[in-house]
């Protein structure tokens, strides 16, 4: 007894992504190694965040970023990891970076295909606390012909080929998705020092009484994301509110239990705070992957917005199919 318990076949990160590649006759490899360097960039990532507070990373590095949020120490350490991971695979030609201002082309890189997309460490302001934080990502495939342009990027979600996001908690999490493809999640098993597929083809629940949202904010909201959150508490059951304040979190969460997240746009934010290219669209596509929706404060699917610039905003609500659902049902009732 006991032996025949424990798991000898262990799917691996790089056992999937190869068993993926051998599915797709006419894959390069390229996609593969991208995967493996950004593979790296979470392990790496992860690794500075658990040893910030003994290392003397927690704190403000004295900067700001380019929409004039104070970055963190290990925002630009995050930051750094994750372009230097992108650079050095080969398999990267543009790469936009909620830390950097512009779109970074890689000169070295004249013929590589793919376009990345990242928020490297969200949910930063959480850091000091030790809450979980993580990195949100997105990656495209570049026109045929195209030399490597910010241009490259102002496509929609709909044109991503892969998207996911990490999150470093009480175990580093990796959610990946691809285009028309099922969501996997693996779990980064620190002793062997490999993501271990532990959550395959994630279907998250059709609903569930949990309601994610920074309240705080209700004054500046609109009518009907007022008379929404309100339905959540005069529910027959009422629903349990839950926010991280962590975007990766509360997502991680709201996928394994569903639920919502929203993070509307307001008369604060009339764009709303979340960024379309490297925040909303990569999460809209692992919930409609994983059988939920997700959609803007016009109640326009998230998937189909395209930015007009890299770092543009947006309302978000997403999660369960029948809670988003409600959401766009109180939103036409308004007109
Ligand atoms: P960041 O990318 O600067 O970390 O900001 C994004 C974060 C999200 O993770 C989270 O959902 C949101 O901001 C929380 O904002 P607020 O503090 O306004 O509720
Ligand atoms: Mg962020």
């Amino acid at each position: 007894a006991g032996t025949e318990k424990i798991n000898t076949d262990i799917i691996t990160l790089t056992r999937w992504l190869t068993e993926e590649q051998r599915k797709h006759k006419e894959a390069t490899g390229d996609f593969t190694l991208l995967c493996h360097a950004l593979q790296f960039s979470f392990k790496s990532i992860a690794y500075y965040i658990r040893r910030a507070s003994l290392i003397n990373l927690s704190g403000l590095a004295g900067s700001s970023n380019t929409t004039g949020d104070d970055q963190k120490k290990l925002d630009v350490i995050g930051n750094d990891l994750f372009v230097a991971a992108m650079k050095s695979s080969g398999m990267v030609r543009v790469l936009v970076s909620e830390e950097v201002e512009e779109a970074i082309v890689f000169e070295e890189n004249p013929n590589s295909r793919y376009a990345v997309v990242c928020d490297p460490i969200d949910g930063s302001s959480n850091l000091d606390a030790g809450v979980s934080v993580g990195t949100i990502f997105g990656v495209f495939l570049l026109a045929e012909g195209s030399k490597g342009s910010k241009e490259d990027l102002l496509h929609p979600g709909t044109e991503l080929v892969a998207a996911g996001f990490t999150m470093y908690g009480a175990s580093a999490q990796l959610v990946m998705t691809m285009r028309g493809g099922t969501v996997n999640g693996f779990t980064m098993d620190n002793a062997l020092g490999e993501f271990i597929l532990t959550h395959p083809n994630m279907d998250m629940p059709k609903k569930r009484s949990i309601y994610s949202t920074n309240e705080g904010n209700s004054k500046y909201w609109a009518e009907p994301v007022k008379e929404w959150c309100e339905s959540m508490k005069q529910a027959e059951k009422p629903y349990s509110a839950r926010y991280i304040g962590s975007m990766v979190a509360d997502a991680y969460r709201t996928l394994l239990y569903g639920g919502i997240f929203a993070y509307p746009a307001d008369k604060k934010s009339p764009k709303g705070k979340l960024r379309i290219l490297y925040e909303c669209a990569p999460m809209a596509m692992v919930f409609e992957n994983a059988g939920g929706q997700a959609v803007n404060s016009h109640m326009r699917r998230m998937m189909e917005v395209v930015p007009e610039h890299i770092h543009d905003r947006s309302g978000i609500f997403m999660g369960s199919y029948d809670e988003v659902q409600k959401v766009i049902d109180i939103h036409k009732k308004h007109g």
